[in-house]
Protein backbone atom coordinates (compact mmCIF):
# COMPACT_ATOMS: atom_id res chain seq x y z
CA UNK A 1 0.00 0.00 0.00
CA UNK A 2 1.36 3.69 -0.71
CA UNK A 3 2.30 5.61 2.08
CA UNK A 4 2.04 9.36 1.70
CA UNK A 5 4.43 11.86 4.64
CA UNK A 6 3.35 14.91 5.72
CA UNK A 7 1.01 17.15 7.37
CA UNK A 8 -2.51 18.35 5.99
CA UNK A 9 -1.67 22.06 6.09
CA UNK A 10 1.04 21.93 3.56
CA UNK A 11 -0.38 23.43 0.24
CA UNK A 12 2.83 20.47 -1.28
CA UNK A 13 0.90 17.58 0.87
CA UNK A 14 -2.60 19.20 0.04
CA UNK A 15 -1.87 18.49 -4.10
CA UNK A 16 -1.19 15.04 -3.43
CA UNK A 17 -4.03 13.83 -1.24
CA UNK A 18 -6.68 15.48 -3.70
CA UNK A 19 -5.16 13.11 -6.39
CA UNK A 20 -4.86 10.16 -3.85
CA UNK A 21 -8.67 11.16 -3.57
CA UNK A 22 -9.36 11.15 -7.11
CA UNK A 23 -7.73 8.24 -7.46
CA UNK A 24 -9.98 6.44 -4.72
CA UNK A 25 -7.48 4.14 -3.87
CA UNK A 26 -6.11 3.28 -0.40
CA UNK A 27 -2.89 4.88 1.17
CA UNK A 28 -1.19 4.94 4.16
CA UNK A 29 -0.82 8.52 5.75
CA UNK A 30 1.90 9.50 8.43
CA UNK A 31 1.95 13.04 9.45
CA UNK A 32 4.82 15.02 9.90
CA UNK A 33 6.46 18.55 9.79
CA UNK A 34 5.44 21.81 10.61
CA UNK A 35 4.30 21.84 14.70
CA UNK A 36 3.89 17.90 14.44
CA UNK A 37 7.44 17.26 14.16
CA UNK A 38 8.57 13.93 13.84
CA UNK A 39 10.76 14.51 10.44
CA UNK A 40 13.70 13.67 12.68
CA UNK A 41 12.30 10.51 13.08
CA UNK A 42 14.62 7.23 12.28
CA UNK A 43 13.42 6.60 8.28
CA UNK A 44 12.38 10.09 6.72
CA UNK A 45 15.58 11.83 6.44
CA UNK A 46 16.44 8.54 3.97
CA UNK A 47 13.82 9.33 2.48
CA UNK A 48 14.07 12.40 0.78
CA UNK A 49 17.10 14.76 0.39
CA UNK A 50 15.58 18.25 1.34
CA UNK A 51 13.77 16.56 4.69
CA UNK A 52 10.82 18.57 3.18
CA UNK A 53 6.94 17.26 2.87
CA UNK A 54 5.47 15.82 1.25
CA UNK A 55 7.01 12.11 0.34
CA UNK A 56 5.01 9.57 -1.12
CA UNK A 57 6.28 5.89 -0.65
CA UNK A 58 5.23 2.92 -3.12
CA UNK A 59 6.88 -0.05 -1.86
CA UNK A 60 10.75 0.40 -1.66
CA UNK A 61 10.32 3.58 -4.16
CA UNK A 62 10.18 6.70 -2.38
CA UNK A 63 9.20 9.89 -4.42
CA UNK A 64 10.01 13.87 -2.64
CA UNK A 65 8.94 16.94 -4.62
CA UNK A 66 4.95 17.42 -4.78
CA UNK A 67 4.71 17.79 -8.55
CA UNK A 68 6.75 14.72 -9.28
CA UNK A 69 4.46 13.03 -6.95
CA UNK A 70 1.50 13.74 -8.83
CA UNK A 71 3.34 13.17 -12.70
CA UNK A 72 4.36 9.68 -11.27
CA UNK A 73 0.54 9.22 -10.07
CA UNK A 74 -0.99 9.76 -13.06
CA UNK A 75 1.45 8.13 -15.02
CA UNK A 76 0.80 4.97 -12.72
CA UNK A 77 -2.84 4.87 -13.05
CA UNK A 78 -3.36 6.04 -16.84
CA UNK A 79 -7.16 5.16 -16.59
CA UNK A 80 -8.15 7.41 -13.38
CA UNK A 81 -9.52 10.80 -13.22
CA UNK A 82 -5.83 11.82 -13.01
CA UNK A 83 -4.38 9.69 -15.65
CA UNK A 84 -1.61 10.18 -18.78
CA UNK A 85 -1.60 7.78 -21.45
CA UNK A 86 0.29 9.89 -23.86
CA UNK A 87 3.61 11.95 -24.23
CA UNK A 88 1.66 14.55 -25.80
CA UNK A 89 -0.45 15.40 -22.56
CA UNK A 90 2.13 14.82 -20.51
CA UNK A 91 4.08 17.32 -22.17
CA UNK A 92 1.23 19.90 -22.14
CA UNK A 93 0.48 19.02 -18.90
CA UNK A 94 4.53 19.69 -17.61
CA UNK A 95 4.61 22.87 -19.15
CA UNK A 96 2.40 24.59 -16.55
CA UNK A 97 3.27 22.63 -13.97
CA UNK A 98 6.35 23.44 -14.68
CA UNK A 99 5.30 27.06 -14.88
CA UNK A 100 3.93 26.83 -11.63
CA UNK A 101 7.02 26.01 -10.47
CA UNK A 102 9.14 28.78 -12.17
CA UNK A 103 6.31 31.49 -11.56
CA UNK A 104 2.93 31.29 -10.31
CA UNK A 105 3.52 29.16 -6.55
CA UNK A 106 6.59 30.92 -5.92
CA UNK A 107 4.68 34.27 -6.07
CA UNK A 108 1.67 33.30 -4.23
CA UNK A 109 3.92 31.40 -1.41
CA UNK A 110 5.89 34.56 -1.26
CA UNK A 111 2.89 36.51 -0.59
CA UNK A 112 0.98 34.30 1.93
CA UNK A 113 4.71 34.09 3.87
CA UNK A 114 4.76 37.75 3.82
CA UNK A 115 1.16 38.25 4.70
CA UNK A 116 -0.06 35.40 6.73
CA UNK A 117 3.69 33.44 7.91
CA UNK A 118 5.44 36.57 9.37
CA UNK A 119 4.97 38.44 12.30
CA UNK A 120 3.51 42.09 11.65
CA UNK A 121 6.66 43.78 12.69
CA UNK A 122 8.83 41.98 10.37
CA UNK A 123 7.05 42.05 7.71
CA UNK A 124 8.64 44.22 4.64
CA UNK A 125 6.00 46.44 2.77
CA UNK A 126 8.83 46.05 -0.75
CA UNK A 127 8.76 42.52 -0.30
CA UNK A 128 4.99 42.41 -0.12
CA UNK A 129 4.46 44.65 -3.52
CA UNK A 130 7.59 42.47 -5.26
CA UNK A 131 5.17 39.47 -5.18
CA UNK A 132 2.56 40.89 -5.53
CA UNK A 133 3.73 42.30 -8.88
CA UNK A 134 5.22 39.15 -10.01
CA UNK A 135 1.35 37.58 -9.43
CA UNK A 136 0.20 40.15 -11.22
CA UNK A 137 1.59 38.65 -14.38
CA UNK A 138 2.13 34.56 -13.43
CA UNK A 139 -2.02 34.30 -12.29
CA UNK A 140 -2.85 36.80 -15.22
CA UNK A 141 -1.46 34.09 -17.76
CA UNK A 142 -3.58 31.40 -16.15
CA UNK A 143 -6.66 33.54 -15.99
CA UNK A 144 -5.85 33.87 -19.97
CA UNK A 145 -5.96 30.06 -20.23
CA UNK A 146 -9.18 29.46 -18.88
CA UNK A 147 -10.84 32.49 -20.56
CA UNK A 148 -12.45 29.78 -22.51
CA UNK A 149 -11.66 26.50 -20.72
CA UNK A 150 -13.14 24.62 -17.75
CA UNK A 151 -9.95 23.14 -16.60
CA UNK A 152 -6.41 24.23 -17.65
CA UNK A 153 -6.02 21.79 -20.77
CA UNK A 154 -9.92 21.64 -21.85
CA UNK A 155 -10.54 18.40 -19.44
CA UNK A 156 -9.11 18.16 -15.27
CA UNK A 157 -5.58 17.16 -15.04
CA UNK A 158 -2.67 16.97 -12.80
CA UNK A 159 -2.12 20.81 -13.81
CA UNK A 160 -5.55 22.30 -12.13
CA UNK A 161 -4.40 20.04 -8.93
CA UNK A 162 -0.91 21.68 -8.87
CA UNK A 163 -2.56 24.77 -9.55
CA UNK A 164 -5.64 25.10 -8.23
CA UNK A 165 -4.38 23.93 -4.88
CA UNK A 166 -3.24 27.74 -4.68
CA UNK A 167 -6.14 29.47 -5.53
CA UNK A 168 -7.76 28.87 -1.82
CA UNK A 169 -4.92 30.52 -0.21
CA UNK A 170 -4.68 33.33 -3.09
CA UNK A 171 -8.52 34.06 -2.93
CA UNK A 172 -7.04 35.29 0.86
CA UNK A 173 -4.11 37.05 0.13
CA UNK A 174 -5.30 38.51 -3.38
CA UNK A 175 -8.98 38.42 -3.93
CA UNK A 176 -8.48 40.94 -6.27
CA UNK A 177 -6.43 38.90 -8.92
CA UNK A 178 -8.11 35.72 -8.00
CA UNK A 179 -11.36 37.26 -8.83
CA UNK A 180 -11.23 37.52 -12.58
CA UNK A 181 -14.14 35.81 -14.11
CA UNK A 182 -12.05 33.47 -15.53
CA UNK A 183 -10.52 32.06 -12.34
CA UNK A 184 -13.76 32.25 -10.78
CA UNK A 185 -15.39 29.73 -12.68
CA UNK A 186 -12.62 27.55 -12.52
CA UNK A 187 -12.52 27.69 -8.78
CA UNK A 188 -15.88 26.85 -8.59
CA UNK A 189 -15.12 23.98 -10.92
CA UNK A 190 -12.75 23.09 -8.33
CA UNK A 191 -15.19 22.87 -5.29
CA UNK A 192 -17.11 20.57 -7.16
CA UNK A 193 -14.62 18.05 -6.43
CA UNK A 194 -14.63 16.12 -3.06
CA UNK A 195 -11.06 15.97 -3.32
CA UNK A 196 -10.67 19.23 -2.78
CA UNK A 197 -13.31 20.36 -0.22
CA UNK A 198 -11.83 17.66 1.69
CA UNK A 199 -8.13 18.78 1.76
CA UNK A 200 -7.81 21.87 0.40
CA UNK A 201 -10.14 24.51 1.20
CA UNK A 202 -9.51 23.76 4.40
CA UNK A 203 -8.19 26.23 7.21
CA UNK A 204 -4.57 27.03 7.66
CA UNK A 205 -5.10 28.75 10.85
CA UNK A 206 -1.96 27.14 12.40
CA UNK A 207 0.26 28.50 10.04
CA UNK A 208 -0.69 32.17 10.97
CA UNK A 209 2.38 33.96 12.62
CA UNK A 210 1.62 35.00 16.38
CA UNK A 211 2.78 38.46 17.48
N1 LIG B 1 9.10 21.98 -3.87
C1 LIG B 1 8.70 21.14 -2.76
C2 LIG B 1 8.47 22.04 -1.57
C3 LIG B 1 8.31 21.26 -0.29
C4 LIG B 1 8.12 22.20 0.90
O1 LIG B 1 8.54 23.37 0.89
N2 LIG B 1 7.48 21.65 1.94
C5 LIG B 1 7.23 22.44 3.13
C6 LIG B 1 5.72 22.45 3.45
S1 LIG B 1 4.79 23.18 2.13
C7 LIG B 1 7.94 21.83 4.32
O2 LIG B 1 8.33 20.67 4.32
N3 LIG B 1 8.11 22.63 5.37
C8 LIG B 1 8.70 22.18 6.59
C9 LIG B 1 7.75 21.40 7.44
O3 LIG B 1 6.58 21.28 7.16
O4 LIG B 1 8.24 20.91 8.48
C10 LIG B 1 7.43 20.35 -3.13
O5 LIG B 1 6.71 20.78 -4.04
O6 LIG B 1 7.18 19.28 -2.54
Amino acid sequence: MMRLWGRKSSSNVQKVLWALEELGKSYEHEIVGGIYGGKDRVGYASKTPTKLVPVLEDGDLAIWESHSILRYLARKFPDSKIGVDSNRKEAEINCWIDYNSSAFQPALIGLFWELVRTPSVQRSKANEEKHYKALIAASTIVSEQLQNKDFLLGSFSIADIALGTLMYRMRDVAPDLAGTPPLTRWYNRLLERPGYTKFVTTSYEELRATD
